[in-house]
């Protein structure tokens, strides 16, 4: 048997902050490389979700890449939370910087990638008809990449325009004097909202379950800062690597109940003015632990959110009913006060649910409310959404979707079993956190896992049983511990008829680094390296 053409060692699928940092990582190891992306441009999420007012809720500099001291010194970020058209600039300039462009083929989305048991090698089809076969395929496409579409009756009989946060056009949309609907409250549309109640001559917020929004806390990075931000590189690029949230903000020292009321009032304040998850990983250390301790900073929030929106039936439809923590909590500017402005309402879909969806607008239980536009700001298919799109099929042609069925299984959120040469870093039961710095660990032992394989001469590399099974065993058990309820997308439950699972890794960062030590101190003998069949022909 001949040994197998490949056009390129390793195809990376997902132009996104992922899929750049693993083309980079494989090509400086030296393998053949290239990258597809369904859009056209760069950038993944902070290409799509091009909606006004989207940006960062991580700090921008613990967000972006660590592992070029010239870029982070020579890339100013402008604002502590960076807006999207900066964060694409960014992209850019990394992807010119690191002279990555001429691997990268835009505007191809895969329709299906082959698995070849005799080569070893994957066949990958994409929407322009072409193939690409590569030894590994790495699918760096992302949690919240496939965008979810509620099953309203009715929808595509709108006549106005309409829109989805994650589908953004690259065309600004207009939205002056025009009445606007947002359904969705999440971290997306309350982003959008106060941008478009600024310019609307209506907004209609429909809203199901209400959040806690906190302030973001947003502000432009001055002169000193830029210096200091230069000058810590390595002690941030340390606290970064070592955080188990991946965030530069400094864990508290104590619980709430070993303060004074008064103390703890104040120490609340301190939380509400401090920028982004602070609120979560600085809070008090048993805030998501200690119902009796979160309870204490709801109420506080409570007391905020009252002095800030004026209409007592829209303030007690925008207070949540249930914990601070139990889903991702959103971070805002101006969310609160835009329901102040009289061309605002809110609709509360608990008690009005949407009936259909009209060519003039929205018919919920209280009638019928006629738009120009409607922004679908309903999330996403989260975690496996992409991945399970891609018509994967692994050894023997099983498919992914089918293996996948009762939630994913997988190690290190990276591999599985059945998928030979199948990495999908930033995939489900990887992160929780800041998410860069966690595929930023597993694009590294991606990439550590491949150039291991070429010393030893193998071209299949398989995750064993055994550790696949321990790490989604680890995600199973420990899901319960996780601070989020079966409710929040982070289970899946947000797509109707998909297993509620637990899509993140409970574990956290210490939990994927340590396995990741060992793997590597361990030779990688948590994978089965190979021979492909026609490989070893050839050799004969
Ligand atoms: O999506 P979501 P998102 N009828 O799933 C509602 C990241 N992100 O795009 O909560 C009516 O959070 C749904 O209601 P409910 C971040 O990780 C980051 O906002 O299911 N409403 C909810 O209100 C974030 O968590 C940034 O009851 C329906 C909304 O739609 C993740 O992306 C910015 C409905 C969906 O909220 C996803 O955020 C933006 C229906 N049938 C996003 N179905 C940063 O700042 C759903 N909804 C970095």
């Amino acid at each position: 048997m001949e040994p197998v053409d490949v056009d390129v060692d390793v195809l990376v699928v997902g132009g996104g902050i992922v899929g750049i940092y693993q083309l980079h990582r494989v090509l400086e190891a030296g393998f053949t490389a290239a990258l597809i992306e369904a859009g056209n441009g760069v950038g993944g999420t902070w290409y799509w979700n091009r909606y006004p007012q989207a940006r960062f809720d991580s700090e921008s500099y613990t967000y972006a890449y660590l592992f070029s001291e010239e870029l982070f010194d020579e890339w100013e970020w402008q604002e502590h939370f960076a807006a999207q058209p900066e964060i694409e600039r960014y992209l850019n300039h990394v992807v010119d910087r690191f002279d990555l462009r001429r691997h990268i083929r835009l505007g191809a989305r895969v329709t299906a990638a082959r698995f070849g048991d005799e080569t070893g090698t994957w066949t990958v089809r994409t929407d322009d008809g072409t193939e690409t076969r590569a030894r590994f395929l790495v699918a760096a496409t992302g949690l919240l990449s496939v965008p979810f579409y509620p099953a309203v009756p009715g929808r595509d009989d709108f006549g106005g325009e309409s829109y989805h946060t994650g589908l953004w056009p690259t065309e600004p949309v207009d939205f002056a004097g025009k009445r606007v609907a947002v359904i969705g409250t999440g971290s997306s549309g309350v982003q959008l909202i106060p941008a478009i109640a600024d310019v609307a001559a209506s907004l209609t917020v429909y809203q199901r379950t209400a959040n806690w929004c906190t302030p973001l806390n947003n502000r432009p990075i001055t002169p000193d800062e830029q210096s200091a931000l230069r000058a810590d590189f390595e002690s941030i690029r340390h606290t970064l690597y070592t955080s188990a949230s991946g965030f530069l903000h400094v864990p508290h020292d104590r619980g709430a109940f070993e303060d004074t009321p008064e103390e703890r009032l104040a120490f609340f304040e301190g939380m509400w003015n401090s920028p982004g998850f602070s609120k979560m990983t600085s809070n008090y250390t048993d805030i998501l632990t200690d119902p009796a301790a979160n309870d204490e900073w709801c109420r506080f929030m409570i007391g905020k959110i009252s002095a800030i929106v004026d209409d007592p039936e829209t303030r007690a439809k925008l207070i949540p009913d249930h914990r601070y923590g139990q889903r991702r909590p959103p971070f805002v500017t101006g969310y609160y006060e835009t329901f102040n402005k009289p061309t605002v309402s809110l609709v509360d879909l608990k008690t009005t649910p949407i009936l259909q969806v009209t060519h003039d607008g929205i018919e919920t239980a209280d009638g019928l409310r006629e738009f120009d536009i409607i922004v679908w700001a309903t999330g996403f298919d989260f975690g496996t959404g992409a991945l399970n799109r891609m018509g994967i099929t692994g050894r023997g042609g099983i498919a992914l979707v089918d293996e996948w069925a009762d939630g994913p299984s997988t190690y290190l959120g990276v591999v599985c079993r059945g998928f030979p040469n199948l990495f999908f870093p930033g995939g489900p039961h990887g992160a929780t956190g800041n998410n860069p710095r966690y595929a930023g660990d597993q694009v590294d032992f991606v990439t550590g896992v491949l150039v291991h394989a070429r010393e030893v001469g193998a071209d299949v590399i398989e995750v064993s049983e055994a550790a696949e099974e321990r790490w989604s065993d680890m995600v199973n058990t420990y899901a319960s511990t996780s601070p989020f309820s079966e409710s929040s997308y982070f289970f899946g439950s947000n797509v109707p008829g998909k297993p509620v699972r637990y899509l993140l890794n409970p574990g956290g960062r210490p939990k994927l680094l340590s396995t990741i030590a060992r793997a590597v101190r361990d030779g990688y003998g948590d994978f089965e390296l190979s021979r492909s069949p026609a490989r070893t022909g050839s050799d004969r």
